[in-house]
């Protein structure tokens, strides 16, 4: 998968270097494109933004260096690249992010991220991209950033976990909380491991019982109490048919 960043802050992405996203571009799997939208400017001072045009608080970010720069970037298409890019652009007032739309994004084989500061792009940038690829409004949750480039690595790292090879098991994300099906779509109880015994609290006794069935049945429980108490809204509206009898005695 190719990913391609335009922002004004390019070092804000070096974290993209590190992990699970660092890795997957050291072995090839991930080919990941950094660029600096005030390369895309012509004025002295670098220009990006503007007054908002009505009036009020903050500042526009301008149409013309995102042109310019998502131009360079589409144009630099190779052979490899010829199913063309999705554009997405993190914003609080995007769709919400969720794991269907990660497992969507990872599908695609190109994607552009253009992260905006200040009160937002230019309308006509996402209308003008919006003619000639998909374009994805995207916010990762109900809280303001300073800018979008937090979202590009969160949405980064949950795309890339989803390829091919990227994850050394690929069992480990068929039980994630959100997976589509997976556990009812519940979230995930809690985990032990070794020590048996850790300042003197021991591990649930079920788990070295042996008994497949019961650990099941139990992790099924505390999967299902711990979604009652912090997310009651994915009880509420999930499939009935997805819970079981044990689930309904909770
Ligand atoms: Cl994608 N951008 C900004 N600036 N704030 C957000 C967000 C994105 N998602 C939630 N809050």
């Amino acid at each position: 998968m190719r990913l391609d960043v335009v922002t004004i802050f390019p070092e804000y992405l070096e974290p993209l270097n590190v992990s699970l996203v660092g890795k997957a571009r050291t072995r090839g799997q991930l080919d990941v494109r950094v660029h600096d939208l005030r390369e895309w400017t012509h004025d002295r001072h670098h220009t990006v933004d503007d007054t908002p045009y009505g009036g009020g608080p903050g500042m526009v970010m301008k149409p013309e260096p995102w042109g310019e720069a998502l131009d360079a970037v589409i144009g630099s298409a190779t052979e490899q690249d010829e199913a063309g890019p999705a554009l997405i652009v993190p914003t609080p007032s995007g769709r919400p992010f969720t794991q269907a739309l990660a497992v969507e994004l990872s599908q695609r084989p190109w994607l552009i991220f253009a992260p905006a500061r200040y009160e937002g792009i230019d309308r006509r940038v996402m209308d003008e991209y919006g003619e000639r690829l998909d374009v994805y409004e995207v916010s990762i949750g109900d809280y303001v950033l300073a800018g979008g480039e937090a979202a590009v690595l969160v949405i980064t790292e949950a795309v890339a976990r989803l390829l091919p090879g990227v994850l050394g098991n690929a069992d480990s994300h068929r039980d994630d909380s959100f997976a589509p099906g997976a556990m009812a779509s519940l979230l995930e109880g809690p985990v032990y491991t070794k020590p048996p015994e850790w300042r003197g609290r021991a591990i649930p006794d079920v788990l070295v019982s042996g008994h497949h069935g019961k650990i099941a049945r139990w992790r099924r429980d505390e999967a299902f109490r711990r979604t009652a108490s912090h997310r009651p809204d994915l009880i509420e509206r999930c499939d009935p048919s997805s819970l079981d009898k044990g689930d309904r005695a909770i």
